[in-house]
């Protein structure tokens, strides 16, 4: 009886250890760098799998604050159908808008935290402005896909993925709109790493 109880655990145990194993079948790190080489933060990676996608459950909770009259972060990247809060941490009221295709929407002047979040709920790249402080901006990429993160301050970024076959795209806010690199990644059981260079053009802001 003990016996068998033990065999029944040790079997659970490995069933539940190869299914954990499958989720995420190894790390895809991302180095970004600029045309001379220089790390690149804050570029936006993301791998849309050519099988059919599994979606997750849930999405996370997101907030884009304003605060010193900044948005914190000045850029996001979420999966199409993510709702985002953004609360005003500043004793100021801001009037936050966008005019982007993708997501068209303002609050009105306003201070606190909204009632309800703001759902984008189509791809695209959404630029974020305030009517009062024109200096305030903020990008958000929208995606359709789980699979995404944001360089650091060293130009890296890691995804977990599953196994399968992927297109990695990379965006920037600097980055012209029709020069967005992309490859194709084949993810077996073995991490990997790839470094991606971009043409930056830096665009003329008069604030
Ligand atoms: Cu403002």
């Amino acid at each position: 009886m003990t016996f068998n109880l033990q065999v029944f655990r040790l079997i659970s145990a490995i069933i539940f250890s190869t299914l954990t194993a499958a989720s995420y079948a190894a790390t895809l790190t991302v180095l970004v760098t600029d045309a001379l080489g220089k790390p690149v933060p804050d570029a936006v990676a993301y791998a849309e799998p050519e099988q059919k996608m599994p979606a997750p459950k849930q999405f996370p909770k997101v907030e884009i604050e304003q605060k010193g009259r900044k948005f914190v972060p000045m850029v996001s990247i979420v999966q199409t159908g993510t709702s985002i809060l953004f609360p005003n941490n500043d004793t100021v009221r801001h009037h936050i808008y966008s005019f982007s295709p993708a997501k068209i929407f303002e609050l009105k002047l306003y201070s606190g935290v909204p009632e309800k979040p703001v759902l984008f709920d189509k791809p695209g790249t959404v630029v974020l402005g305030c009517n009062i402080h024109d200096q305030m901006l903020a990008y958000i990429h929208v995606v359709d896909t789980p699979y995404f993160a944001k360089s650091d301050a060293n130009g890296k970024l890691n995804v977990e993925l599953p196994t399968g076959k992927y297109r990695l795209k990379l965006n920037h806010s600097d980055l012209p709109a029709d020069d967005t690199p992309e490859q194709a990644i084949n993810v077996g059981s073995e991490n990997l790493s790839v470094s991606v260079k971009l043409n930056l053009k830096p665009k003329a802001r008069v604030f």
